[in-house]
């Protein structure tokens, strides 16, 4: 099978397991654990902040930095597509008792104009303005690279109003890779950043969240309460450390297997990019209806060995990762093209 679902998939390689193997391990509860501690001193480093905090997900990263950033009662800004609102389960309400207000990105881009004149007075009626969240690629947005300009016209507006502004940058790797602006360049404009280990970079587990040291502090004392305090987890963080000094540059090569994939996709009647440019590693395509639905056509290419994930009745996300070789992006692609019954061809 060519599992094209998600990033999330991928197996730990060789190399990897190796590397977990071999790790030095203590009890990380007690700071003890010395490859949690070197893990979390580079990530902070290649980001340019202070401390990190290794955590076992994406989603808790990035709603522990929600709960440590805000009181009950506050409110949050974010594009109206993105994970934090969609995808973890209400976790800034249930939580940290924070609304969201969604804005319409461009596929999951906002402009600054969009955020001007959406804070809120002070006022005992009304919620408190406190956070603003972007997500960098945009994972709904068809992997869009946040244009650094726009990130630092909202940040200049952010300062401006005296508002926090977080990163979820779950792969912020990808966006490191195709446009080679460094990590830290896109962290400088951010109070807090969340990246993920177990995305494109192929470990099995784990998170980062970045930010001051006084905030990982606090951080931490939230990752105990939520459950997330790990024992001898330098086993998890060899691994993503492993994927930091391996699996980084290699997205590149994620990036070309998906335009193979794109191809298929604009080159076959019936089927749309959307959005129209690929720039990363996730693919988003509409279905027409006279080929079915996205789980019908998900059905048909499963026979020919390929997964992909239908994400709403028309719409279907193919994502290309470690586990994914040129030669079974092409296979994929031959698939897509085989999926969709030829329309017979006058001649004569
Ligand atoms: N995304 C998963 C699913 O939850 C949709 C995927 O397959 O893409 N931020 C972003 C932008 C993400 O895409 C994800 C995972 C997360 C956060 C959460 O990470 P985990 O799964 O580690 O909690």
């Amino acid at each position: 099978m060519i599992d094209l679902r998600s990033d999330t998939v991928t197996r730990p390689t060789p190399g990897m397991k190796a590397a977990m193997q071999a790790a030095e391990l203590g009890d990380d509860v007690f700071h003890e654990d010395p490859t949690v501690n070197d893990l979390e001193a580079r990530v902070a480093e290649l980001l340019g902040k202070e401390a990190a905090l290794f955590v076992p997900s994406g989603t808790m990263s990035n709603q522990i930095g929600i709960k440590v950033h805000t009181q009950p009662g506050d409110e949050m800004l974010c594009d109206v597509n993105c994970h934090i609102y969609n995808y973890e389960s209400g976790g800034p309400a249930v939580l940290s008792g924070v609304t969201c207000r969604t804005l319409e990105g461009d596929f999951g881009i906002l402009d600054v104009s969009q955020l001007e004149g959406k804070v809120r007075p002070l006022n005992d009626h009304l919620v408190r303005t406190r956070i603003v969240c972007l997500e960098n690629t945009h994972n709904r947005g068809g992997g869009r690279i946040y244009p650094l300009e726009k990130i630092r016209a909202i940040r200049a507006w952010t300062k401006q109003h005296q508002l926090i502004l977080h990163l979820d940058g779950a792969r912020l790797w990808n966006a490191i890779v195709a446009t080679g602006i460094p990590a830290a360049t896109w962290a400088a404009e951010f109070d807090t950043v969340s990246v993920c280990f177990s995305k494109g970079l192929g470990a099995p587990v784990g998170s980062a969240l970045v930010g001051p040291r006084d905030f990982i502090a606090r951080a931490r004392r939230i990752r105990k309460l939520l459950g997330g305090g790990m024992r001898q987890a330098g086993v998890l963080a060899a691994a993503a450390r492993y994927a930091l000094q391996h699996h980084v540059d290699r997205l590149a090569e994620d990036h070309r297997n998906a335009q193979v994939i794109a191809e298929a996709i604009t080159d076959t009647p019936g089927l749309r990019l959307v959005p129209e440019q690929v720039h990363t590693n996730l693919i988003f395509f509409q279905v027409d209806p006279s080929l079915g639905t996205a789980a019908e056509f998900a059905a048909r290419l499963k026979e020919q060995g390929v997964l992909v994930l239908p994400t709403a009745p028309q719409m279907i996300r193919a994502c290309t990762h470690l586990d994914v070789s040129t030669a079974q992006a092409q296979r994929a692609a031959a698939a897509i093209r085989h999926a969709v019954p030829r329309r017979s061809v006058a001649v004569g």
